[in-house]
Order: structure tokens, then C-alpha cells, then sequence
């Protein structure tokens, strides 16, 4: 058993959806699964489509899955998800020799079409990736990457002529050999070339967090700014044993922040404490890996819901709600 983490708690204006159970998991899958887990959720077309990440096929040995794979699940409320028998993509489906996994799917409407930021691995590094889709059926991929990055999410519409969108590079060399990384944005004028890159968050700027930080959920339009989640890592070596892995170190958490309508490079709000921190059974328990919440998508209703869906302990999907005001209301100038 590991040391107990320092406690942490999630923001009171939250309210895990079923009591903290999960919205799917591998007892949902008509397909092999084992952890189902960091989905990208949109509305389109008036459904809620899910891209899911699956991991399965486990290594005792090396402590790791062999396969893994993004599903797709639809949904009519956001809550009830039925799981499409074929699975959605593959690394071999991405016809490159070079990339041997695919995963974390973020998905974004932008003017009717749908956007999926992904990562891979490959032989060289990890990349981000961005690809379009109209039926779910064929994607087209618009952009890579240099490694190494990825926790890419793109917002809904252009801002100023440009689609922009929130990355994760992980600079190794630069950091001393250690995690200490930021999140950063990206413009585009056609979704393919990406440039005029900027630092955006850094970890010192979160006082729960001591390791590395990245984009969660692509953002949301309100009156207030873009609002967006982002996941944030606290690092205590004298963590022991956590989950199935020998020796798991970190805490994963979802932190909240508004950025400007018109020049989203600018923070104007931001939480100083953590909107999810692992509580429950799922989050912070049990499961491949334990005390891990991880953002992928938010979803805005008419009557000002917002629906949060996060993967807990990288096994299965889980949602919580809050109300649009209470989120901005924790926004804090900055
Ligand atoms: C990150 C990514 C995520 C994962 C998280 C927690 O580095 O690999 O896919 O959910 O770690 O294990």
C-alpha cells in the first residue's frame, strides 16, 4: 500500500454525475477492452458523439497494454452511451509505418465539421495529430506535429481570421531530463500550418501542481471568455505502490481557467485550486493506475449545465456536471 496523497479536493460547485460511477467502461464494449477511458465529447447533428480511448490486451511483464485503439460511443442525453460494434480508428488505420499507438481523442465542431486531435507514438517521438471528419466514417489528417508534443484541443471557431488551438509540447533536454512541462498555444490560418507559438500556462503558475500541466477539454464560448480544463501533475516520490504498476508517483487533477474572447493568449481567470482532484472509488482506488483524473471534453447546455467528462485512474470514463456561473465564478482575475 502507498503513503496517503495530501488531500486535495474538488471545487464544491461540482457534482459527480451517478454518484462517481462511470459513464462507460469495459463492461459497456461489444469488443475486447480493458481500460475505456480520456474521451473527446461533442454535440453534433443533435447527438453526443464519444471518442474514447480503449487500452487492452495487458503485459504482466511489462506492466503495459499491447493494444489500444479509439472507439466511438453516441449518446441522445449525455449520459446513457451506446458503444458502435466497429471500432472508430487504429494506429494501422493511420497508414504510417512510423506510428505505433494512437490515443487521447479531444474532439470540436468548427462550422459544422468535426475535429479530432489525437496523439500517437511513433519510432521517432510522440506527435500530435488533427484530423476532420463529417460522418465518422473516413478522417483526413490536416496536421502533425514535430515531437515531441501532444494534448492538443482546438477552439470552436477562428479567432481573428486564425483557428487556435492548445498544446503540450514536452521539452526534455531543456528541463534538465525531468517532466517540467507547459501548456502552450498554436495559430493557424488553414488548420495544416501551425505557428506564431506561444507559452500560455506555466506549472508555477498552478500552487497544485509541481511536475507538468496540459489542455483538457477544448474550450467553450461565454460571455465571460473561453472557458477551458486543463490537467494538472503534483509529483511526491515517496508514493509507493498505487494501482496495477509497481510505483506510481503522481496525481492527476482538473484545473479551470477564462481566457479573452479576442486574444485567448491572454489568461483573465484562473482557479487556484483544483476544479476535480481524486476523490472517489474510480478516481482515486482502483484501477490501472489510481489518483488520476484527466479532462477531455465539456459540454455547454442551454439552461447553463455544463457536462465535464474526465477519465479516472486511466481504467474508465466518468462524468460530472456544474453550472456555467459557479465555473467562471472560480475564475479569479489574474
Ligand atoms: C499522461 C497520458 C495520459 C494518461 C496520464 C495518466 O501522460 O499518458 O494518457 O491518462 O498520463 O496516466
Amino acid at each position: 500500500m502507498g503513503k496517503m496523497f495530501p488531500e486535495l479536493k474538488s471545487s464544491e460547485v461540482i457534482t459527480r454525475y451517478n454518484g462517481g460511477e462511470p459513464v462507460l467502461s469495459k463492461v459497456d464494449m461489444p469488443f475486447e477492452a480493458d481500460c475505456i477511458f480520456n474521451a473527446g465529447v461533442i454535440k453534433y447533428q443533435e447527438k453526443y458523439i464519444m471518442a474514447f480511448r480503449n487500452d487492452y490486451d495487458y503485459n504482466e511483464e511489462k506492466q503495459n497494454f499491447r493494444k489500444c485503439m479509439i472507439g466511438l460511443a453516441y449518446s441522445e442525453d449525455g449520459k446513457q452511451w451506446e458503444v458502435q460494434k466497429e471500432p472508430f480508428l487504429t494506429a494501422a488505420d493511420l497508414n504510417d509505418p512510423e506510428i505505433t499507438r494512437l490515443y487521447d481523442p479531444r474532439l470540436t465542431v468548427i462550422e459544422d465539421k468535426c475535429y479530432l486531435c489525437f496523439a500517437v507514438d511513433t519510432k521517432h517521438g510522440i506527435r500530435g495529430g488533427i484530423a476532420v471528419t463529417e460522418d465518422f466514417k473516413t478522417i483526413e489528417i490536416l496536421s502533425m506535429t514535430a515531437p515531441d508534443n501532444r494534448n492538443m484541443v482546438l477552439f470552436p471557431e477562428k479567432i481573428n481570421g486564425r483557428y487556435v488551438r492548445l498544446e503540450r509540447p514536452f521539452p526534455v533536454y531543456s528541463r534538465g531530463g525531468m517532466d517540467r512541462f507547459d501548456t502552450w498555444m498554436s495559430f493557424s490560418y488553414d488548420m495544416r500550418y501551425w505557428g506564431d507559438t506561444k507559452l500560455l500556462l506555466a506549472v508555477e503558475d498552478i500552487p497544485f501542481a509541481n511536475d507538468k500541466i496540459g489542455p483538457g477539454a477544448p474550450p467553450i464560448k461565454t460571455k465571460a471568455g473561453w472557458l477551458t480544463l486543463f490537467h494538472t501533475v503534483d509529483i511526491d516520490k515517496s508514493r509507493e505502490k498505487n494501482g496495477w504498476e509497481s510505483c506510481w508517483q503522481k496525481r492527476y487533477c482538473a484545473g479551470i481557467m477564462l481566457l479573452d474572447l479576442e486574444d485567448p493568449s491572454k489568461i483573465i481567470g484562473l482557479s487556484k485550486e483544483p476544479l476535480l482532484a481524486p476523490e472517489t472509488k474510480w478516481e482515486a482506488e482502483e484501477g490501472f493506475r489510481t489518483h488520476v483524473i484527466f479532462p477531455g471534453g465539456m459540454i455547454l447546455e442551454e439552461d447553463g449545465e455544463v457536462k465535464i467528462y474526465y477519465g479516472a485512474s486511466d481504467t474508465v470514463e466518468c462524468m460530472a456536471t456544474a453550472q456555467l456561473d459557479d465555473l467562471i465564478a472560480l475564475c479569479k482575475p489574474v
